[in-house]
């Protein structure tokens, strides 16, 4: 029996354990293929046990359909033409089922909870107890969050705002779940009140393929649309798993098989979206064996990309030799490329022996690799965060835009580009303005739409956020959705860096671990998601977003808000606004917040390519913002050509009886929120502290399967000293991942993650590639 919430109506948390064994762990075998009738039966459980049977039909109707809502799950686009019906992904079904959990966290709960019983649960358990119904405050010294009015708590956060000494001590922080309106007006707001602080998700996500991509092409965004994906004739998959994490791009993937391309997937592991696929949306895919997805699997050693996107373009340029003007397109290089003779020069002289030890493959798949690219007119490179979470992810990058480049395979159809996105609008809320370093054309539109003067001085990303915390240079953290707490490297330096703060306020969907890691005074404000009714003064109001790939368009929710204490993101920035920046502030803010036209009206005066935005968003599936290599081969480079990157190659050895391990998404969970803890795919059920190591390795080590380890990892800071960070107690999983490579999820491993260790040049903390050596529990008593 559920207890009833009175106000809400809706079933208070019942049935999540209080506690668990996290090492209740059974493996089963990994599945070799993903999705299929399994999927659908897990999304619609899920659905049934979180939003009950109206919710959940409600919901998954309207998911990703042209009057609907846009899944809250990850950024692949929806496909054009009439979207179909349940256009949905097991993963999405659960994202949805998630936000529309009829679980709520009142007053009354957080009365039965004091902080520090909060603090000792695991993040499973606050996931799932359900949406926050009340703005709450935790006071200084209090050991309770108690219920606050609206008002008395945009006064509070204007206080300590004005209190600083410089708005620079303030820090705003965005997800990528923010909607383009919402996003639109927080970056005003920040702007108005003086900082360019605005850290993000996607500084610790795709930022190295932004400041890749700008370098090399002019624009930090994917040049391919879905359809390009279904004319191509070779798809690179490089460092991504689909299957878990954008499921719905296996059935683009299928299709551009039927037409004939091949793929080559990338990746340590043999993951399972990877390697064969079911539609669930087919008959033959609910019935049949589903599809090998992969042609080619290159089973790659962590951060040995780099090495193999430069061997390749040496074997490139010597088929060309062979062959002249066969293989490199010389009219595309010729008109449209500069430095390509530095690139050339470099890459003959590309020791492939080197290349071999880096990626760990044999000659003769890198042949077959070359013979791929040689002769496919149409090439597209997909990646994600295998490729960006590196320290030399940029390079690595760029190295592979250089091999498309060659070939002339950016601004023609079927070819191009393919960053895929992580959180679902993180692309829209950069467009938007949402970044510590937007260039001065946006800054002088936006001071010149509203009479206004932004601040100049870039502001601060997410490492230097946290920087700025522990060393008391900033004091108040706001978070616009997200998990600042548990999302970043270094968890107990993070932490400490929150801790030290005067004020930390989140605006948030549901609980999370930023909410008990707090400052001297919390405020945890509670906002709609993309599946709720937006109901501003009566009137129904809609929000947009951007995809993965530049299609922008219109989400309207339409459940029911799990109170009618819980206001929109638009709303909660324009009365904070209003409070922060008085009655006089020349920006319209009671307006905006009262009709979401009136922010549109302004992004369509500030934003480039945004112009007619209220009427073209309208457009059943919306409009895709310009993009000049796309478009027309235009390169809006400081060279004013697409750059081919010279760049030392770099790779990853394992130390002698180390291990390099990734931190990687389980298939049930969405980044800090886990959803449950099995990975299907992976064949681990009940518990998420595993780590997966080559066989070998588990007997070089001189461990056994099933023997409990802690993870100690090994870094060396500035001063030349190596630094220890230790996560405890981790089951070993055998498993195939190159030798001297291993695998456990985050967020568990992030304190071993240092907060030095950064991308060169992106600053994205290196999650893909950390120095560790494993020691036996027993050993320590
Ligand atoms: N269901 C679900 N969907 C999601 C998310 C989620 O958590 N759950 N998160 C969303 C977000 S914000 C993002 S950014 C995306 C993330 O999507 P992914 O990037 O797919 O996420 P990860 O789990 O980090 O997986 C990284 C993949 O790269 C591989 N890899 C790791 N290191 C290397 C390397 O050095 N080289 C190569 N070639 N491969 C490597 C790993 O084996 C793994 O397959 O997904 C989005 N969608
Ligand atoms: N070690 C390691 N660390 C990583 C990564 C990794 O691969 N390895 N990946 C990195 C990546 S790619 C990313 S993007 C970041 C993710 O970092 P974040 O985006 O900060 O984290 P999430 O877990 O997605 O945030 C979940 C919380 O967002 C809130 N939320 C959800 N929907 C909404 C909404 O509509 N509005 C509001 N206001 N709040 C909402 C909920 O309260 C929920 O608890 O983590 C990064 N950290
Ligand atoms: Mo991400």
């Amino acid at each position: 029996m559920g207890i009833r919430h009175l106000m809400t109506g809706r079933d208070v948390a019942k049935d999540i354990p209080v506690s668990y064994d996290e090492h209740a762990v059974v493996t089963t075998g990994a599945e070799h293929e993903a999705a299929g009738v399994k999927a659908v039966m897990v999304s619609l459980q899920r659905g049934l046990t979180s939003m009950g049977p109206l919710r959940t039909a409600a919901a998954l109707v309207r998911l990703n359909q042209r009057k609907g809502f846009d899944c809250p799950g990850c950024a692949w686009p929806e496909e054009h033409g009439g979207r179909k019906f349940a256009e949905f992904c097991e993963n999405g079904a659960k994202a949805v089922a998630e936000e529309a959990t009829k679980r709520v966290v009142t007053p009354d709960f957080f009365a039965r909870h004091s902080i520090d019983d909060l603090a000792d649960r695991p993040e499973y358990w606050l996931s799932q107890q359900g949406r926050i119904t009340h703005p709450v405050i935790l006071r200084a010294g209090d050991d309770h969050y108690r219920p606050i009015s609206w008002d008395h708590a945009y006064h509070v956060i204007a206080e300590h705002l004005r209190a600083l000494d410089s708005p620079d001590e303030a820090v705003f922080y965005t997800s990528g779940r923010t909607s383009n309106e919402a996003a639109f007006a927080y970056q005003l707001l920040v702007r108005s009140f003086g900082t360019n602080n605005l850290p993000d998700c996607s500084n610790m996500c795709h930022e190295s393929s932004g400041a890749s991509l700008v370098d090399s092409i002019g624009i930090g965004k994917g040049s391919v649309t879905v359809e390009d994906l279904e004319y191509a004739d070779v798809i690179l998959i490089a460092g991504q798993n689909p299957g878990t994490n954008h499921p719905r791009m296996l059935s683009v993937l299928e299709k551009a098989k039927a037409n004939g391309a091949k793929i080559i997937a990338i990746n340590p592991l043999p993951e399972a979206g990877l390697m064969r696929f079911k539609d669930p949306q087919k008959v033959n895919g609910v019935v049949g064996n589903g599809i090998g997805i992969a042609d080619e699997f290159v089973q790659i050693r962590l951060g040995g990309d780099m090495a193999l996107f430069a061997g390749l373009g040496r074997l490139l340029l010597e088929a060309d030799d062979r062959a002249p003007g066969t293989v490199v397109d010389r009219a595309f290089v010729a008109e449209h490329c500069a430095n390509f003779e530095a690139y050339e020069a470099q890459t003959r002289a590309v020791d492939l022996d080197l290349v071999l030890e880096a990626t760990g493959i044999d000659r003769a798949q890198l042949d077959r690799l070359a013979e791929m690219l040689i002769t496919s007119e149409r090439t597209i490179a997909c990646w994600a965060m295998g490729l960006t979470q590196h320290r030399h992810a940029v390079p690595m990058i760029s190295e592979l835009t250089n091999l498309l480049l060659m070939r002339g395979m950016i601004g023609k159809r079927g070819a191009g580009v393919c960053p895929v996105r992580g959180h679902s609008n993180v692309q829209g809320d950069r467009t938007m303005g949402i970044w510590e370093q937007m260039p001065e054309t946006f800054l002088s539109a936006l001071d010149a739409r509203f009479g206004i003067v932004s601040p100049r001085k870039h502001g601060m990303d997410t490492v230097d956020a946290i920087r700025a915390m522990r060393d008391g240079r900033a004091s108040v953290f706001m978070g616009m959705g997200g998990n600042f707490a548990l999302a970043t490297p270094d968890t107990h330096v993070t932490e400490a860096a929150l801790r030290k703060c005067s004020l930390t306020v989140q605006v948030s969907t549901k609980l999370n671990r930023s909410h008990v890691v707090h400052g001297t005074t919390a405020i945890i404000l509670p906002s709609l998601g993309r599946t709720d009714k937006d109901l501003q003064q009566g009137s129904k109001q809609q929000v947009s977003v951007e995809d993965s790939m530049s299609m922008v368009h219109l989400s309207r929710g339409s459940l029911q808000p799990p109170s009618d204490q819980v206001r929109s993101e638009v709303a909660i920035v324009a009365e904070l606004a209003r409070t922060l920046l008085g009655p006089d502030h020349p920006v319209p803010w009671e307006e905006m917040r009262a009709d979401y036209d009136r922010v549109r009206d302004a992004i369509a005066a500030v934003v480039p390519g945004c112009d007619d935005y209220n009427r073209k968003v309208r457009q059943p599936d919306g409009f895709q913002l310009p993009h000049p290599p796309r478009d027309s081969r235009l390169f809006p480079t400081t060279t004013g050509k697409a750059n081919f990157a010279v760049n030392p190659l770099e790779w990853i050895p394992v130390p002698e009886g180390r291990l390099v391990l990734q931190t990687l998404r389980s298939h049930d969970q969405y980044n800090t929120t886990i959803y449950g803890l099995d990975d299907r795919y992976r064949g681990v059920k009940g518990g998420r502290r595993v780590i997966f190591v080559n066989p070998d390795d588990v007997v070089a080590l001189g461990f056994s399967e099933g023997d409990r380890v802690d993870l100690v990892s090994e870094f060396t800071g500035a001063s030349g000293d190596v630094e220890e960070r230790r996560a405890e107690d981790f089951l070993i999983v055998p498993y195939s991942t190159p030798v001297g490579n291993a695998a456990a999820y985050y967020p568990e491993t992030n304190s071993l993650v240092a907060l030095d260790h950064v991308a060169a040049r992106s600053n994205t903390p290196v999650s893909k590639a950390v120095t560790i050596r494993l020691e036996a529990r027993a050993a320590r008593g």
